[in-house]
């Protein structure tokens, strides 16, 4: 390594040692015969102090004209110093310029003012060297970790499905077309229809955590073209099932978030109570919630003002269930003549999951691809399965971004994403 400690790792026992560190310059202080220097990497931050005559009238005036942000190899003896930050400082007697920073910055690092998010994004190696904007990557990180973990743990199969694709999943709209050789192809939408050919596999429990493509034209703090799903598939199961394995993935992402005591404080976030079980309400019951406070009649879809009164009695995480047949996909099983065995997951207004029970008769499959409008015969190797020996099944797709976003409290799912793909960005 180019260093012998990190800058926060620096501690008593190493008083009166020579240490090399490497880091950002993050400020300088010039008080003409001594300065400091801030030096920074991920695990905080280091005192350099230069007394003019120890470290030399040549050094001196070099190392304080160093531009900010620019990256640097420091060797000295630590010293203990009460007014230093943390207690300790570096006298430098070597220090070399790794790489010199242009003036002047495209985004302030330590600055003060509050940057667009659209500025921050356009110089993200920049915003990402502020501690409160890596502690965003901390959270969705241990969120990460926790999904993997507990999938694993309740015997999900850990699976990766082709992301170039033949058909549409979602409904017709919303693709992204590819040029696949002579053919056109499609970006995908969803692990959809591979998750459950899986289960006619026999595979039984398989999850994903993949990229999924949506050529939406919204342009939200919510949405995104690009993002993470996070998908299960369950045989021998239905939505109740699958919405305890929802809930219990859940609390253990509170806990994992909760040993993340650095980035939430970063974040000056509380971290989120989990205690099960969630709330479940039924479509019917939202709507005559959401009817006393919006416009709204059973059948439509819920508005975000609809979401936010319900919201206003559930408060943080809850589902949604029993859709009504129309507003779901035709993957999603019936229940009776007008309602479905779909739901949604909430976390207050924001869906972070849609999921269900399945059909898993072909019959049934096919008349409700053309209720949908959609036709059959462009789904066959999607419906082959279903004539060989289906289970019964069922399954849900959770955004990762959304996730981190509640997690972490952000106000704007990019936030949480390195390098968002909306309507407007393709770069960096
Ligand atoms: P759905 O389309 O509801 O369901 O997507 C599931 C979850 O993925 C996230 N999500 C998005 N996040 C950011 N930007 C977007 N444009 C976006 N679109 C979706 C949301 C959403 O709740 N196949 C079904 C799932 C299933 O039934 O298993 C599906 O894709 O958090």
């Amino acid at each position: 390594m180019l260093q012998t400690r990190r800058c926060g790792e620096l501690s008593e026992a190493d008083d009166d040692t020579e240490q090399t560190l490497c880091g950002w310059l993050q400020e300088t202080r010039n008080l003409g015969g001594i300065a400091f220097l801030q030096l920074r990497d991920s695990t905080g931050i280091a005192q350099l102090t230069l007394p003019k005559k120890k470290v030399g009238e040549d050094n001196f005036k070099v190392w304080t004209a160093i531009a900010r942000e620019s990256t640097l190899r420091v060797t000295g003896m630590v010293k203990a110093n009460q007014e230093a930050p943390n207690g300790l400082e570096l006298v430098p007697t070597e220090l070399e310029v790794l790489n010199a920073a242009a003036t002047p910055l495209p985004l302030g690092v330590v600055d003060r003012i509050e940057s667009e998010i659209e500025t921050r994004l356009n110089a993200r190696y920049l915003d990402l060297r502020r501690p409160e904007v890596a502690a965003f990557f901390r959270i969705r990180a241990a969120i990460s970790g926790a999904v993997h973990d507990h999938l694993r743990r309740e015997g999900f199969l850990e699976v990766q499905t082709p992301k170039i694709i033949a058909s549409a999943t979602e409904g017709g709209t919303a693709l992204f077309p590819v040029q696949y050789f002579d053919r056109e192809a499609y970006l995908a939408q969803s692990p959809q229809l591979y998750k459950q050919v899986l289960m006619s596999g026999g595979l039984d429990r398989v999850y994903e955590v993949g990229p999924a493509f949506r050529a939406e034209e919204h342009n939200t703090p919510r949405h995104l073209n690009e993002f993470i799903s996070i998908d299960i598939e369950m045989s021998w199961a239905d939505d109740d099932d699958v919405m305890g394995v929802m809930e219990r993935l859940v609390a253990t992402c509170a806990e994992s978030v909760s040993l993340e005591a650095e980035a939430l404080t970063a974040l000056e976030m509380a971290p989120l109570e989990v205690e099960l079980p969630l709330p479940r309400i039924t479509y019917d019951e939202a709507i005559e919630i959401a009817s006393a406070k919006a416009d709204i009649a059973w059948g439509d879809d819920l508005s975000m003002e609809a979401t936010r009164a319900i919201a206003e009695q559930y408060g943080g995480f809850y589902f949604i269930t029993k859709w009504p047949l129309a507003l779901k996909p035709f993957y999603i099983q019936p229940e009776g003549e007008k309602h479905s065995r779909g739901f949604d997951f909430m976390f207050r207004e924001v869906e972070m999951t849609s999921g269900g029970q399945r059909v898993h008769d072909v019959t049934l499959l096919e008349q409700r691809l053309r209720e949908q409008g959609l036709d059959p015969a462009k789904f066959g190797p999607y419906l082959e399965p279903f004539r060989y020996g289906m289970p019964p099944h069922g399954g849900w797709g959770l955004g990762l971004d959304r996730l981190a976003m509640v997690f972490s409290g952000a106000q704007n799912v990019r936030e949480c994403v390195l390098f968002p793909r909306d309507r407007n960005r393709l770069t960096p």
